[in-house]
């Protein structure tokens, strides 16, 4: 594209681009790293939007009458940019911070560095290897609605999978407005609420401000299953999102269009991540066994305090588990779920 629209120009004005690049080459080095934010990423195609501009800004070139106007894509705070990687860089995702050059010229940039992540989701590929899926999440929103159903346990394995992470999580239960009387969403909610964690109700079109609030400078990843709300909060948080999904399948520099619509949407100093692939498998995944008991606080607790080091907790009379279920200290329906995951991983196990 670039060498294309160069054919274009006169020849002075190729000079005079040349020289301006050259001068440019020569103070690029890293005094003219900018700071920025990778939105989305698709293979080998990175999209890094600028949370800097250079302190002194590169020149457009002159141009003279009668001249075509030459390509130049200004660098300003919010701008999108595609870019390529360095090829010493790790693996990147969406969400990592990186430091980049912008070459106005072709309204394409090069990454240069990674910042240091604060965390990293990850999801295990069809070999079992770990892939990352995206960086430096701060909060994940669990969605969940009285309609669709909530799935058995979802929320619980949503929790683990947030505290394998180190991710804190907030419950969402939206539609609100859905709720019958005496709903026992209401006392699940609330019941989570007791477990200690966060918890938050909402309708999509009534009043959102505690929840942009509460979103406010944190990179989120929504999850939760189809049909709860997560893409109808989003738009209704953030009013032009769904534009923003679609900005570079119109403008790519490279006249490549993409399937992918999903990307980091940002607002103010915040971001979000909806259905994208693996945030949408996000949880759903087998976990390590030792790590499930992480997400169940109250459970952990009391592990070490059965009669028997290898109990089962299924069965056994002296099971501090099912002691602690049976007075009401902890909710059977956590147990249940603490039991499922155990279960399934120690399958999960046996097969490999
Ligand atoms: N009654 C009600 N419907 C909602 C609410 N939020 C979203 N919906 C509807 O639920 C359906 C699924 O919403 P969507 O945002 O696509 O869910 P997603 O799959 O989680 O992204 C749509 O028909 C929305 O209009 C809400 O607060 N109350
Ligand atoms: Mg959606
Ligand atoms: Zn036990």
């Amino acid at each position: 594209m670039a060498l294309i629209r160069k054919r274009r120009l006169t020849e002075q004005q190729q000079r005079r681009i040349q020289k301006q690049q050259k001068t440019r080459q020569e103070d690029l080095d890293t005094s003219s790293d900018l700071e920025g934010l990778v939105v989305q990423h698709y293979g080998r195609q990175l999209e890094v939007q600028a949370l800097s501009t250079p302190d002194i800004h590169p020149e457009k070139p002159v141009v003279q009458d009668g001249e075509p106007e030459p390509f130049w894509k200004e660098i300003e705070l919010g701008s999108v940019w595609r870019c390529h990687t360095r090829t010493n860089l790790d693996l990147l995702v969406t969400g990592d911070r990186v430091k980049w050059q912008a070459d106005p010229n072709t309204g394409l940039g090069i990454i240069t560095a990674i910042h240091p992540r604060k965390s990293l989701l990850t999801r295990p590929d069809r070999y079992h290897k770990v892939k990352p899926v995206a960086a430096n999440i701060s909060l994940i929103v669990i969605v969940f609605a009285p309609l669709p159903d909530p799935a058995p346990g979802l929320i619980d394995r949503y929790l683990v999978a947030c505290a394998d992470a180190d991710i804190p999580a907030l419950l969402v239960m939206n539609k609100a407005d859905l709720l019958k009387e005496n709903d026992p969403l209401v006392k699940l909610l609330q019941e989570y609420q007791d477990l200690g964690y966060e918890v938050m109700q909402t309708q999509s079109d009534g009043d959102l401000t505690a929840l942009s609030n509460r979103l406010a400078n944190e990179t989120v990843a929504f999850v939760g299953q189809s049909g709860v709300g997560k893409s109808t909060l989003i738009n209704a948080i953030v009013p032009d999102a769904a534009q923003k999904t679609n900005i570079i399948s119109e403008n790519s520099a490279l006249g490549q269009h993409t399937t992918t619509s999903t990307r980091l949407i940002s607002f103010g100093e915040g971001a979000a991540l909806i259905d994208s692939p693996g945030i949408r498998e996000f949880g759903l995944w087998h976990l390590n066994s030792d790590k499930v008991q992480i997400g169940f606080p109250e459970i952990e607790n009391l592990l070490g305090h059965c009669q028997f080091r290898n109990c089962t907790h299924k069965h056994e009379k002296q099971c501090a588990l099912r002691q602690a279920a049976a007075a009401g200290e902890i909710l059977p329906r956590r147990l249940d779920s603490y039991l499922r995951l155990i279960d399934e991983i120690t399958e999960a196990q046996q097969k490999n």
